[in-house]
């Protein structure tokens, strides 16, 4: 038997690693490194077996499921659409697939499952070895979406620093296999995919990358609806020929008399705004789930009466009136609803697919779908969430108070969980404070970044017994957290309305404040430079992947491209096994590369060393074979 030592990080003679997508398109891709040898899937496995995965629970490992993957025999055809409008989008331009969309008499639909929905449910943790299966056969079994949301928000950063994946690896397979949908993705303006401004050439460069590798719709928002912010998103993407959406994030009420800032004509002057901006299609962007169904009618109709672009509504289940907005979204018009598979969907997800379909039974604009083929594709789904059970959010049941509270669906959790940590078990203590901190902010947007600063702000007042009344004189003398001082010095941009003036003397002290784009002051990435540096950090070429994932996340980007030095492509994992690694006594197949295969089994792990290290036992194809770990608990 030999012997290796994952503390050591050997570089192992690689085989010959790829796909069999590198085979048909070797110009289009790249691995870093070459990998995903037998040797570097064992290293990651004898790891996590030793040292488990953070925020996973160690349990006794099930028999692997049965995952049901849907085989293209089992989807019917007779629903194929002779064209798509991902077809019509690349032959014809984004105009004339937007005509299209707009001749539709049936609602179409965006599904988020593999985007916001897991995003929204169990922490953007799904892996793309469970999308796979899936993917290869959405084209055939759902041919009349509008689109998949598939990439962007926090799916980004998630795939370098929890799954140890390349999303942009991500995104060329979703390409590859989905040639004739739409690949949507969600765009945080200048924050791009991160939680903070980024210069102009640096979120350029970042479109055009990601539209040339496979992004079709990018939705735009900016988390205080300012379109300055917005603006170079919207041209940039324009450029590109592909579709620029520009999305209103929705919050307050203005079905009632008491709503002063969020008015039906704030979201129409804002609608106009964009288009004036270059938008090619309206999105409503309701991250909380406040869009009441007779507001959705209103403010689609409004729309619809006054403008010539597709709109497009987003909401969540939070509140669980998800379905019946959108019912009256559509009797009002609305082109386009973000729906997610019935597995996937409902609470702090999108609303179910199929029941949205359902409840527009003898309506002439129920949507055209082939339910053989959602239930197929849905079996598959319901089997895999339970694999991502350790990050489930815990929201099982609507959730009517978020219309007081206006959070976000996929903070909700978050902060139950940090108020948690900290000691705070109360949450309805943290939502009280969380309005609170709202009304004293202004009343402002609150969504990814802006809705973190709302966050830390209603956690700080409680630790420090702040309140509404006590701010601005107790206030003087605390230094507020990062989030809160940077969004008072105008870092995410200008709230709508402007900033409370005596809370911002407070809270910035000393610190300046800016009333133009930040974009625009910011010093432009000397791209030359990064790569250098970059290179000298991996010793080797940076692709252009490699960069725009270092620019973006410099020190995330680094520790997954160590990780994937020692470890390969994890991807080739069951999820269970990335998340739990084996048991003694366990045989496990694992298929990596080109269609090979390895066959393991773990026969025992010994007590820690002195040193702290353990040997693990394995048979790898029938060959003994020993691995060290060091037990870091
Ligand atoms: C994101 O920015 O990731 C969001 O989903 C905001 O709602
Ligand atoms: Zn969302």
């Amino acid at each position: 038997p030999f012997m290796i030592n994952v503390l050591k990080h050997p570089t192992f003679i690689a085989g010959n690693c790829s796909t069999t997508f590198i085979d048909e398109n070797p110009d289009l891709f790249h691995f870093n490194t070459q990998s995903d040898t037998p040797l570097q899937l064992l290293n990651y496995i004898g790891n996590v077996t030793v040292n488990g995965f953070a925020g996973v629970t160690k349990k006794a490992k099930l028999a692997h499921p049965d995952m049901q993957e849907p085989q293209a025999r089992q989807i019917e055809n007779d629903s194929q659409a002779d064209k798509t409008v991902k077809g019509i989008l690349d032959e014809q331009g984004a105009d004339a697939a937007l005509d299209y969309v707009k001749q539709q008499k049936k609602v179409l639909l965006t599904d988020t499952t593999m985007r916001d929905a897991h995003q929204s449910l169990f922490a953007t943790r799904m892996r793309t070895h469970d999308m796979l299966p899936a993917m290869k056969v959405y084209d055939q079994a759902m041919p009349h979406l509008f689109s998949v949301e598939s990439w962007g928000g926090a799916t980004f950063d998630v795939c370098y620093r929890f799954l140890g994946e390349d999303p942009w690896v991500r995104l060329r397979l979703l390409k590859k296999y989905m040639p004739h949908t739409l690949q949507q993705m969600l765009l945080r303006a200048s924050n791009s995919v991160g939680y903070r401004n980024y210069p102009d050439n640096a979120l350029k460069r970042f479109i055009d990358h990601s539209a040339k590798t496979g992004v079709d719709v990018f939705r735009i928002f900016d988390s205080l609806n300012w379109i300055d912010q917005m603006q170079r998103s919207i041209d940039y993407v324009r450029k590109t020929g592909k579709i620029a959406e520009g999305a209103m994030c929705f919050t307050g009420d203005f079905l009632k008399s008491s709503e002063r800032k969020y008015t039906l004509a704030y979201y129409m002057k804002m609608a106009q705004s964009l288009v004036d901006a270059g938008a090619q299609v309206i999105g409503i962007k309701d991250m909380a789930g406040l869009l009441k169904p007779q507001a959705a009618y209103e403010l689609v109709g409004n729309l619809k009466a006054k403008f010539d672009v597709p709109v497009h509504l987003h909401t969540h289940d939070t509140t669980g009136n998800g379905v019946a907005t959108y019912v009256a979204a559509t009797k009002a018009g609305v082109d386009i609803v973000d729906v997610a598979m019935a597995a996937m969907a409902g609470t702090t997800s999108q609303p179910s697919l199929g029941t949205f379909y359902y409840a527009l039974e003898g309506d002439s604009r129920q949507p055209e779908l082939n339910m053989h083929n959602v239930a197929v594709l849905n079996r598959y789904w319901a089997n895999v969430r339970p694999l991502y059970s350790d990050f489930s959010n815990g929201v099982n049941a609507p959730q009517p108070d978020l219309y007081q509270t206006e959070m976000p669906g996929g903070q909700y959790s978050n902060l139950k969980q940090q108020a948690q940590s900290l000691g705070i078990s109360d949450f309805g203590k943290v939502e009280a404070k969380y309005r609170e901190v709202n009304e004293l902010l202004g009343d402002i947007i609150k969504v990814t970044p802006s809705s973190k600063v709302v966050g830390d702000m209603a956690i700080f007042m409680i630790q420090n017994h702040l309140d509404k009344d006590n701010i601005l004189t107790k206030g003087q003398h605390v230094d507020f957290p990062d989030s809160v001082v940077n969004f008072f010095a105008g870092d995410l941009g200008q709230p709508y309305g402007g900033f409370p003036k005596d809370l911002q003397k407070v809270v910035l002290k000393d610190h300046p404040a800016i009333t133009v784009r930040p974009g625009g002051l910011a010093k432009p990435v000397d791209f030359d430079a990064v790569k250098s540096e970059l290179a000298a950090k991996i010793h080797q070429e940076p692709t252009e992947d490699d960069l725009q994932g270092y620019i973006m996340y410099p020190k995330v980007f680094i520790d997954y491209f160590n990780n994937h030095q020692s470890y390969g492509n994890v991807m080739d994992l069951d999820t269970t096994t990335y998340y739990q690694g084996m048991r003694p006594g366990e045989n496990l197949t694992v298929s990596y590369g080109t269609g090979k295969k390895m066959l393991l089994k773990l026969d025992f792990v010994s007590p820690a060393d002195n040193e702290g290290n353990r040997t693990l036992f394995f048979e790898l194809n029938g060959q003994t074979l020993q691995l060290k770990v060091k037990d870091r608990q």
